[in-house]
């Protein structure tokens, strides 16, 4: 049975946010069965020399499936929909770009936006050229974004793959002031779209109940 190595205690202010939540929502659409193995992040689980072979950076979310160890979010997203056949096009055409978006949610909207958060969780207020260098790298994105949703409903193709999830969490769960996404209605109407999804529901009740703050 396949393991999915996720939170079960985190400190308060990631509860909600953990990026084991974009594989335990793949796997609800997915519907494939799992076994979840709680770890406590305060109790340093996930400093221990047999979780670093799963997880390298002592990070969640990471799988054990049968014996195949993976960590890395969209990388586990990616093996799942090509073992399930779900949430990904079969055609190399309509992989390549679901596999392209999930990059650029990881890799060209993730970056601004946890900079801005990191900036905001740490500064002491002398850092306002830096933010406001930030907060023009996080329009820039979003900008692009907006154009791309002018004329369509999902990031990658047609339909709703896992390049979705990736980029639904990266807006929500990166972006703590909704003032910085409002000027962009074609991005929230996306974002909103995608979490307004049954699977994603059931994925946050069950991980709400599951995972204590600590
Ligand atoms: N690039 C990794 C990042 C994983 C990550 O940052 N995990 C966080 C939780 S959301 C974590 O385990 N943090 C604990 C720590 O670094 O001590 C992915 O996408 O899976």
């Amino acid at each position: 049975m396949l393991k999915l190595y996720g939170f079960s205690k985190v400190n308060a202010g990631a509860r909600g946010h953990t990026r084991d939540l974009r594989v335990l929502w793949a796997l609800e659409e997915m519907q494939l069965p799992f076994e979840l193995v709680g770890m406590d992040h305060p109790a340093h689980d996930l400093s221990t020399e047999a979780y670093r072979r799963c997880s390298p950076f002592e990070q969640i979310p990471s799988i054990d499936d049968d014996g195949l160890l993976l960590s890395e979010s969209a990388a586990i997203l990616v093996y799942l929909a090509k073992k399930t056949g779900r949430l990904m096009p079969d055609d190399r055409a309509g992989e390549a770009q679901v596999v392209r978006w999930c990059f650029a949610a990881l890799n060209s909207v993730e970056p601004p936006l946890l900079s801005l958060m990191v900036l905001d969780w740490t500064a002491d207020g002398s850092c306002g050229k830096h933010r406001q260098f930030l907060v023009g790298w996080v329009n820039r994105v979003l900008t692009n974004l907006e154009a791309w949703f002018a004329d369509r409903d999902f990031v990658a193709t047609d339909g709703f793959t896992i390049a979705d999830i990736l980029m639904a969490n990266v807006l929500s769960s990166g972006i703590k002031d909704e003032g910085l996404i409002a000027p962009y209605p074609a991005v929230v109407s996306y974002r909103d779209r995608c979490l307004a999804r049954p699977a994603w529901k059931r994925t946050i009740d069950a991980y709400c109940a599951q995972v204590e703050a600590g």
